[in-house]
């Protein structure tokens, strides 16, 4: 299978060319970006935490690969996680949101679907299962953005509303972590893939029918979140943004920016949209969102058709 140009084995950095906007750019020049270069900081309303050898930006900008002692580096000093995205994609953004939001030091590494670059075999070392996010943290890899997010939370003693300690309260988020893989993400993500990178891929219009009947399947659990969960509570789970919340609008973003506006005559769902964005900061929400919410450049289908068939392949097997 031919793949893609971009990624360097020698030290992990992407090589390939960058969208002119985004957060890719810094990559192009670093080859990693970091999430921030001050320690974490707890949240104002967060409880304390250890910041423990993690807290200082420990990113691999001279290239060397975690794990690997470089020049002037204590014994046992931990570099940072390194968090494997492509900010096209839901649950990358949430994790990338989360890391920022949190102060949590990270090494981007960029991995771009459309050049296939996940299926090349540096990443598949990464994650054999062929999907983003992914982290590594020295010599621990994990995939699935909910894990992620936890391990996450759970090392960087994030502030507690993000999942709550009392035991019910967890619960409700964890109610919602557990519903949304097959009731949310899935489906959400399918409008995404029909209506916008299958054409893309293809060159074929939308399938208009096929794009109907994926709605119908988000159509119920919208209405769940609207009708039910948000007519007792302003967030998902609690009175507070939680990973919940921050799981699920990433995801609702998907279809909605590529025009199936999921928010439309659901006033409470679009409401809960408004708090959750000024909850993470309209900032940060559209760094994390600029990518997707831009045309995609044509010329990349054109660049490698090869790759441009086996991607239409692996998107239509998905979406039969
Ligand atoms: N349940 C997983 C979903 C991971 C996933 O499906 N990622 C997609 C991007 S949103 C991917 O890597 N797709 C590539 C492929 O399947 O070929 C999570 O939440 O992390």
């Amino acid at each position: 299978m031919k793949i893609g140009p971009g990624w360097c084995e020698e030290d992990g950095r992407h090589s390939g060319v960058w969208p002119e906007q985004g957060v890719r750019p810094k990559a192009r020049r670093g080859g990693i970006l970091a999430g921030r270069r001050q320690p974490a900081r707890k949240e104002a309303s967060g409880r304390g935490r250890d910041l423990g050898p993690h807290s200082g930006w420990a990113g691999n900008r001279a290239g060397g690969r975690p794990g690997r002692r470089r020049a002037g580096q204590a014994a046992g000093a931990a570099m940072a996680p390194e968090l494997f995205l492509d900010l096209y994609s839901p649950p990358c953004r949430a994790v990338y949101i989360f890391a920022r939001k949190n102060g949590i030091p990270f090494a981007l590494r960029p991995v771009e679907l459309g050049r296939g670059e996940h299926l090349k075999p540096e990443f598949l070392k990464v994650n054999p299962l062929g999907k983003v996010p992914a982290l590594r943290d020295g010599d621990f890899l994990l995939s699935e953005s909910v894990a992620i997010l936890l391990y996450l939370s759970r090392k960087y003693q994030t502030a507690a509303h993000w999942y709550p300690p009392e035991l019910q309260a967890r619960a409700r988020v964890d109610e919602y972590l557990a519903w949304q893989h097959a009731a949310i993400q899935l489906p959400a993500a399918n409008v995404y893939l029909c209506k916008s990178l299958l054409p893309y891929f293809s060159g074929q219009p939308v399938d208009t029918t096929k794009l109907e009947q994926l709605l119908g399947k988000l159509t119920p659990s919208l209405q769940h979140l609207d009708q039910k969960v948000l007519v007792a509570r302003p967030f998902l789970a609690s009175e507070q943004l939680s990973l919940a919340d921050l799981i699920a609008f990433t995801d609702l973003m998907q279809p909605t920016a590529v025009g199936c506006d999921v928010f439309q005559d659901r006033p409470r769902l679009a409401a809960w949209r408004a708090r959750v964005e000024a909850a993470l900061g309209p900032q940060l929400v559209q760094e994390a969102h600029r990518l997707v919410l831009q045309p995609r450049d044509p010329q990349l289908v054109q660049q490698d058709p090869q790759l441009a068939q086996e991607l239409v392949q692996r998107l239509q097997e998905r979406l039969c």
